[in-house]
């Protein structure tokens, strides 16, 4: 049942090591060691990491498919080519030259809650956290599309990365499209510096794409090229990897903007294998925040028995456009014993987080309730 990984297996292609069976579904709740490998690479923000508004820079997640690559700034260029009267190319100072812009910007892995899937596709095993807010610098976008020159027919735009790996039996960039109507909104950037520092590496230093609303798999780090097209890219990650379908063959629709999501400071203290909290009896503070990237937040409901009765919780407005909202619930905590305690948001166009699994064959936007467990004392 848990196949190890074997040395040395480099020669070919076809020896590249697979994991669970063809289907990449797994029904055994326990991860491979391949799995784990992945959760140490790419860590999720810790629940408590969500008390601050913006979250401090190493405790923000990250998700990177291939290697991070090690890039010299001082001989970094990004390319800007396809169908544009002229190609540009731009080192890091011809980006901050132009006009710069900051905003908060809460981001979140499509790929968060998959790990709580059942049964469960066998990838970057997220449970809940894959979530960050930072601020973020760079330059709009639009200005250097509009510098290089759109020509007509001008449909989509192709962003790589300097990052190369295998994926499915496919060497590929990581690359990714967006729509030319998204890529000239005015608030995607272009972006060099996150919380008031130089990108890290692993966050995708220099510059990476930030496309606020979007899951993460869209901002596009470690920019090498933006390549203007006539036609929709169908590159792996657009029309394979991230789509929302039943099986993975079936095309199924596109993952784009968020879905409605809320999670928990959890309160009191842990126990520390388990995870599960302890708290005292009497009056307890539940605290956490709620974002969606397709409408504002009206509305976060607290659940104390396991999603039986909902209630209300008060919701703060956002710090920024962009940014997930904090919510609070004062919670009596009167009787003895384990409690499930839930939150969901609504959001504006009236989504509201399930009580089950979001299930889809890849374990795309799994916006489920999210669930602690609490002993009271
Ligand atoms: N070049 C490149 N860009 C990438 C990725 C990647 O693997 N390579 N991963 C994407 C995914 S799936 C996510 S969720 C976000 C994560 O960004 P972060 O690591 O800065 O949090 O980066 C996106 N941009
Ligand atoms: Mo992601």
């Amino acid at each position: 049942m848990m196949p190890s990984l074997t040395p040395g297996m480099t020669s070919s292609r076809t020896e590249l090591p697979s994991v669970g069976d063809a289907s990449g579904l797994e029904p055994d709740p326990r991860i491979y060691p391949e799995e784990l490998q992945l959760a140490f690479r790419n860590h999720s923000l810790v629940l408590e990491g969500l008390r601050y508004d913006r979250t401090p820079t190493g405790m923000h997640y990250t998700l990177t498919h291939y290697d991070v690559p090690y890039v010299d700034v001082a001989t970094w260029q990004l390319s800007v080519g396809g169908l544009v009267d002229r190609s540009l190319s731009l080192n890091l100072a011809d980006l901050q030259r132009r006009s710069t812009r900051t905003l908060r910007m809460t981001m979140q892995c499509a790929g968060d809650g998959r790990g709580l899937l059942r049964p469960r596709p066998v990838a970057q095993p997220w449970l809940v956290g894959a979530v960050g807010t930072a601020d973020w610098t760079g330059t709009p976008l639009r200005g250097v599309l509009h510098e290089a020159g759109l020509m007509s027919g001008a449909q989509e735009v192709l962003f790589t990365g300097l990052d190369r790996g295998i994926e499915a039996d496919v060497e590929q960039d990581y690359q990714r499209s967006l729509p030319l109507g998204e890529a000239l909104r005015d608030d995607v950037l272009l972006a060099w510096s996150m919380n008031d520092a130089p990108l890290e590496p692993q966050h995708g230093a220099p510059v990476r794409l930030l496309v606020p609303g979007w899951y993460g798999m869209a901002h596009v780090k470690w920019l090498r090229s933006i390549e203007v097209l006539a036609e929709p890219y169908t590159g792996y990650q657009n029309a394979r990897a991230y789509r929302y379908s039943q099986t993975r063959e079936e095309a199924g629709e596109p993952v784009s903007l968020m879905r409605v999501r809320s999670l928990m400071i959890p309160p009191g203290i842990p126990d520390f294998l388990s995870r599960t909290r302890l708290v005292r009896r009497g009056p307890v503070e539940l605290r956490g925040r709620a974002w969606s990237g397709r409408s504002a937040i009206v509305r976060v409901e607290v659940s104390t028995n396991g999603g039986a009765a909902w209630h209300a919780a008060e919701l703060e407005p956002p710090s920024s456009m962009h940014a997930w909202q904090s919510w609070s619930f004062e919670w009596h905590a009167t009787q003895p014993g384990m409690h499930e305690l839930c939150c969901r948001a609504t959001d504006a166009a009236g989504e509201c987080q399930p009580t089950e699994a979001y299930w889809t064959a890849r374990g795309m936007g799994n916006n489920e309730v999210h669930r602690v467990q609490v002993i009271v004392d």
